[in-house]
């Protein structure tokens, strides 16, 4: 019996808007290894062929991840499944399962892993922009950019279960078994990002709180009407979908050595939700965008900064976003949901 296994990355929540993109991006690469995906529901039919196992399951069910782990060596663990926001504030303790418990099982798994490898796992998390909590509007106004360290009291179950799992990262990477006499490096590579909301011309998100800018692109080129759920005022970071999957696989790649904290703010433009409307309405004239605030999720936007200082990712592995906002509206955004749209009506 043969004992070589094939050689892996897992990526989980792989049917999210990062997965799909993600999973597409890594195929092209000349030293992708084996893409291995999990996801409650199954893969979209059109992914299957730049994978080479999908499995339904739940990150919960520690039964399948042993499984996963006798079957193949696992050389980076993409860890995408989370319950969002808005999602994670319905039902809180679940979410606190999914988004905690589910990053503990993985990261048991990445630290077998190594231990059987004898070398690294890389284990890429996207934290979020949730993780911060302003205080009041005219502190979230006045402040400078964020830094990594700042501001970090999350009003959101999911914040808080970002902010946690970020530890929990920063403990296995550096910290695991303080008290063994002989303590080894525990072969977790725990790398982490904070995104701000994520814009994909391909996918329309759900559960988040960012939610409201991709809908609105959305919506006007189906040419349908969109009630905002925040004020116009209202302003967040947010980043073109190609950005955040680049950044991802950038910070997979860069030298252990040069990565001077366990998770970087990321951005690429801050904007408000008028601002948002204002550049739809420009691509899609007759787009119809009304305002409707809903207090949970219009707090929620609130508590997050305008804006995130990302130095320190720029610094360390040469993170430069190549979408700001006109780009990504003219040359991504705009056209791709057109055409999109456009396909469906053809
Ligand atoms: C959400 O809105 O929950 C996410 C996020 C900003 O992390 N898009």
């Amino acid at each position: 019996m043969s004992m070589s296994r094939q050689r892996v990355v897992l990526i989980t929540g792989a049917n999210g808007e990062v997965g799909h993109g993600l999973i597409h991006t890594l195929r092209q690469r000349p030293d992708c290894p084996g893409i291995v995906v999990l996801d409650l529901r199954s893969l979209d039919p059109e992914m299957m062929p730049y994978v080479d196992s999908s499995i339904v399951g739940d990150i919960l069910n520690e039964e399948l991840l042993d499984n996963l782990s006798s079957e193949y060596e696992i050389e980076a663990i993409y860890h995408l499944a989370a319950l969002l926001s808005t999602h994670s504030e319905f039902r809180p303790e679940v979410a606190h399962r999914v988004n905690v418990r589910g990053t503990l099982n993985l990261l048991t798994m990445a630290l077998e892993q190594a231990q059987f490898r004898g070398e690294p796992v890389k284990f890429i998390f996207p934290s979020s922009v949730a993780v911060f909590g302003m205080p009041d509007l005219s502190v979230k106004a006045s402040v400078a950019p964020v830094k990594e360290d700042e501001h970090l009291n999350p009003i959101t179950m999911y914040g808080v279960n970002k902010l946690y799992c970020e530890h929990l990262g920063r403990y296995y990477t550096h910290h695991y078994r303080q008290l063994a006499a002989n303590r080894t490096p525990s072969g977790v590579d725990f790398r982490g990002v904070r995104f701000p909301g994520l814009i994909s011309a391909t996918t329309v998100p759900s559960g988040g709180t960012s939610d409201y800018a991709p809908e609105m692109i959305h919506a006007a080129a189906k040419y349908e009407p969109y009630a905002c759920f925040v004020r116009p005022d209202t302003t967040m970071p947010f980043m073109a979908m190609p950005d955040g999957i680049r950044a991802l696989i950038e910070l997979a790649r860069a030298p252990r050595e040069a990565l001077t904290r366990s998770v970087y703010n990321l951005t690429s433009f801050s904007l408000s939700a008028e601002q948002v409307a204002a550049r739809v309405k420009t691509a899609f004239p007759g787009a119809e965008i009304t305002y409707e605030p809903s207090a949970g999720r219009q707090n929620i936007v609130d508590s997050w900064p305008a804006d995130m200082d990302d130095s320190a990712a720029r610094a360390d592995w040469g993170w430069q976003p190549e979408y700001d906002a006109d780009k990504a509206f003219n040359e991504y955004l705009v056209p791709t949901i057109r055409a999109k749209y456009r396909r469906r009506e053809a």
